[in-house]
């Protein structure tokens, strides 16, 4: 079999013009390189003694797992020297971590969430790293956190890895979606999914329900349109499925289909979503629209928003597109 490595593919890519330049194609590489060496923590879980609690807490008051300190220094310290990035941002960190003076900068901006989904990690169910690549401002030395503020329809790349039964890479850099499975025995992500596509139909949903109560009345009569089954308005019935990680939530539906909702709820009228959206709605709102999915936050694309801080919260209903323009008619009425 003529196996596509993740460094060729990435090669042919930039040759065909579906990527910027071989400083991303670098870029991409070390957070795929750095990510197997995640999932190696991650699969030795208590063997290598790094499951349980950190004892700190991040910007957003959440406590941190060991396994999400150790995720974020492995990206820091992996991205730092190389001379592709100005400066890094992180869902652990309060400030943007710039580049040391010892080292040349580079042309992107790198965001990540170095370990989504991880009060799943001391139960051995799935996790992932999500990352979006933004470009630097040319020519700017000093980065500031106004510097990351741009649009999601501005990132040059986005992916997650997912640390399942397999890990797997899933990648744009809008020009389509691609899945990588690494292959334990070389060390290498092996191309395994080509252009994925959400499925147009939908059959399954994914929201945390013991939060009904807390729902806005959109989201209380879209699931209720889909609770009601073949005697509702929708006509058939729908599964539900909730891991409480986002990465592998969404790689559900890119392979099988079905939407995604995080709302807004009552419980904090000040926070608009739980998810961040510099760390996981936008990459993940650029993978799902350029599988053919759409991604909203109840009002509108949420590619388009300009963010207004790094830590920003979003409301996310992300999948398959009839459901995404379903529920946000709902919040137009
Ligand atoms: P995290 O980044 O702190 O892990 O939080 C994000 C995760 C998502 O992966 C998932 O969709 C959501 O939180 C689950 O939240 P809940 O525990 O409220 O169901
Ligand atoms: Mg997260």
């Amino acid at each position: 079999m003529n196996r596509i490595t993740l460094s060729r593919f990435l090669l042919d890519a930039e040759r065909q013009g579906q990527l910027a330049d071989a400083t991303l194609r670098e870029l991409i590489l070390t957070v795929a390189n750095t990510c197997v060496a995640i999932g190696d923590a991650v699969n030795r879980g208590a063997l290598a003694g790094v499951l349980g609690e950190a004892g700190t807490g991040n910007v957003q008051g959440e406590d941190q797992k060991k396994l999400d300190v150790i995720a974020n220094d492995m990206l820091l310290e992996a991205n730092e020297w190389t001379g592709q990035l100005a400066a890094m941002a992180s869902e652990e960190m309060d400030d943007p971590y710039p580049i040391p003076a010892a080292y040349p900068q580079g042309p992107y901006l790198l965001l990540f969430d170095p370990l989504d989904g991880s009060s799943n990690i001391d139960v051995n169910i799935s996790v992932g790293t999500i990352f979006s690549v933004l470009r630097a401002p040319e020519g700017k030395t000093g980065i500031e956190v106004a510097d990351f503020l741009q649009r999601g329809t501005t990132q040059a790349a986005a992916g997650y890895v997912l640390y399942g039964p397999q890990t797997m890479l899933v990648l744009t850099s809008g020009h389509g979606v691609n899945g990588f499975t690494l292959d334990h025995g070389t060390g290498q992500f092996v191309l395994t999914h080509p252009l994925m596509r959400v499925p147009e139909t939908a059959k399954e949903f994914a929201i945390n329900m013991s939060n009904q109560r807390h729902w806005e009345a959109p989201v209380q009569r879209y699931v209720g349109e889909l609770l009601s089954g073949k005697t509702g308005p929708r006509g058939k019935d729908f599964n539900m499925r909730w891991v409480a990680s986002m990465v592998a939530e969404v790689h559900r539906i890119l392979c099988r289909g079905g939407v995604f909702m995080y709302p807004k709820d009552s419980r904090d009228p000040s926070r608009p979503g739980k998810l961040r959206l510099m760390y996981e709605a936008n990459p993940m709102s650029f993978i799902i629209e350029q599988a053919g999915g759409a991604a909203s936050n109840g009002h509108g694309r949420i590619l388009d928003l300009q963010p207004e801080g790094l830590h920003q919260r979003v409301a996310v209903f992300l999948g398959a597109r009839e459901e995404v323009d379903l529920v946000t008619a709902l919040h137009a009425d």
